[in-house]
């Protein structure tokens, strides 16, 4: 755990959220300041700061975090389509580092993002 990581305290549960899903390996939640009317992120437990700090060893972490946006993209109605988006960095736009998947949808997306 990072101390200072605001996701870390939420997986701790030591600061609130809006919890839609967690296990020993995973915690989805309600985004704070929500792009849709769905507007979730799908984070592991464990800090990892961001995608690019993967290794080989977390393929099965990859995939377990990409079933479970899915997954609560079903749980949210969402059968008409949903964006996922992973920013990584700061020109990816990345704000928490903390490894987390953006699950948005209930509204028509556009293409390019900004
Ligand atoms: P990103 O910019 O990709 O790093 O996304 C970070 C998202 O996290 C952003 O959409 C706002 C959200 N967020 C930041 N702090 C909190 C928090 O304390 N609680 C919740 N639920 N969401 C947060």
């Amino acid at each position: 755990m990072e101390p200072a990581c605001v996701f870390c305290l939420i997986a701790k549960g030591q600061l609130p959220a809006q919890t839609v899903f967690e296990d020993q390996e995973l915690m989805v939640f309600r985004d704070l300041n929500p792009m849709g009317p769905s507007h979730l992120l799908v984070i592991p437990r464990r800090h990892i700061g961001s995608l690019a700090e993967l290794g080989q060893e977390d393929r099965d972490l990859l995939g377990s975090l990409m079933l479970r946006a899915a997954e609560v993209a079903r749980q949210e109605g969402l059968a008409r389509g949903f964006r996922t988006v992973i920013n990584t960095g700061p020109e990816g736009g990345q704000t928490v580092g903390h490894l987390h998947v953006h699950v948005i949808g209930g509204r028509q997306m556009t293409w390019p993002p900004g």
